[in-house]
């Protein structure tokens, strides 16, 4: 049993800034795990330089897929939570002991880092990305029960025993590891938190993210949660755990 989360960072070609990325999380004192499923470029090479742990996939998963495999990586070293982290340098890692301490302090199961709380201008977004997270956001709040902006956020911290399920049944479409993993976390009586984390434009690289198909991608997956077509994952059963605060 390990006290400190690992932090997951899934890279694709992400040569750039995979290097600061690695040293500033492992500067705080997190081991660190980079998937990288397909990258052309040296990502794998130099994250195992800069001292992470490299999990190389010959076959593209995609996001969601790379963050599986680092799920069930992390439940198999024994770690109690996992804060997924972007590897283009968006998320500010002294971030990373804020999720942490709001995991500790609340035993949350997903602590969500929202780049639209508290301020409208941590990050510039098209006016249609900006919509379309709204109505994601209004869906991903009710099925929380708590105040979510941001329900495709990339930084967040996952806890066992919600990270058992995570690891058991992950989807790998869009939206669907991000969105729809919080919706599907709600709904099966996890506790959620969403805490502000400023979050900057991408250092360097490519964006996975598309905008003509995305519109349709988008309503695919809101209709998807509002008919309850979604994955599903074991029930949060409350006599089954115990504080993070008292784990040694
Ligand atoms: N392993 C793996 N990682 C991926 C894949 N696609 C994207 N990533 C990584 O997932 C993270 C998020 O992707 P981004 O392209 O930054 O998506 P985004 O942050 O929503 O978009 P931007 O704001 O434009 O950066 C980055 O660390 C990418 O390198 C993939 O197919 N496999
Ligand atoms: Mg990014």
């Amino acid at each position: 049993m390990r006290k400190s989360p690992l932090v997951v960072v899934p890279a694709l070609n992400e040569q750039a800034t995979i290097r600061s990325v690695v040293l500033a999380i492992k500067k705080l004192g997190y081991d660190v795990v980079v998937v990288d499923d397909g990258s052309g470029d040296k990502t794998a090479e130099l994250a195992s330089q800069a001292g992470a742990v490299v999990l190389r996939m010959k076959l593209n998963l995609g996001v969601g897929g790379a963050l599986r495999c680092g799920f069930r990586y992390a439940m198999n070293e024994g770690y109690d939570a996992v804060i997924q982290c972007d590897a283009d340098g968006q998320h500010p890692a002294s971030y990373l002991n804020e999720l942490v301490d709001i995991w500790k302090s609340t035993s949350a199961h997903l602590v969500i880092g929202s780049r639209f709380r508290d301020t409208q201008e941590s990050m510039k977004v098209a006016w249609h990305r900006r919509l379309a997270m709204h109505v994601l956001g209004f869906i991903a709040s009710r099925a929380c029960k708590t105040r979510i902006t941001d329900s495709t956020s990339g930084f967040r911290l996952i806890a066992k025993p919600l990270l058992n399920e995570f690891a058991k049944s992950f989807p790998s479409h869009y939206l669907g590891d991000t969105f729809e993993a919080n919706v599907v976390a709600g709904r099966a009586g996890y506790t959620v938190k969403e805490i502000a984390v400023p979050i900057t434009e991408r250092q360097a690289g490519k964006s996975s993210t598309g905008s003509g198909r995305s519109v349709m991608l988008i309503l695919r997956s809101v209709l998807v949660v509002v008919f309850g077509l979604h994955f599903n994952i074991g029930r949060f059963n409350p006599q089954a755990v115990r504080h993070p605060s008292t784990k040694h």
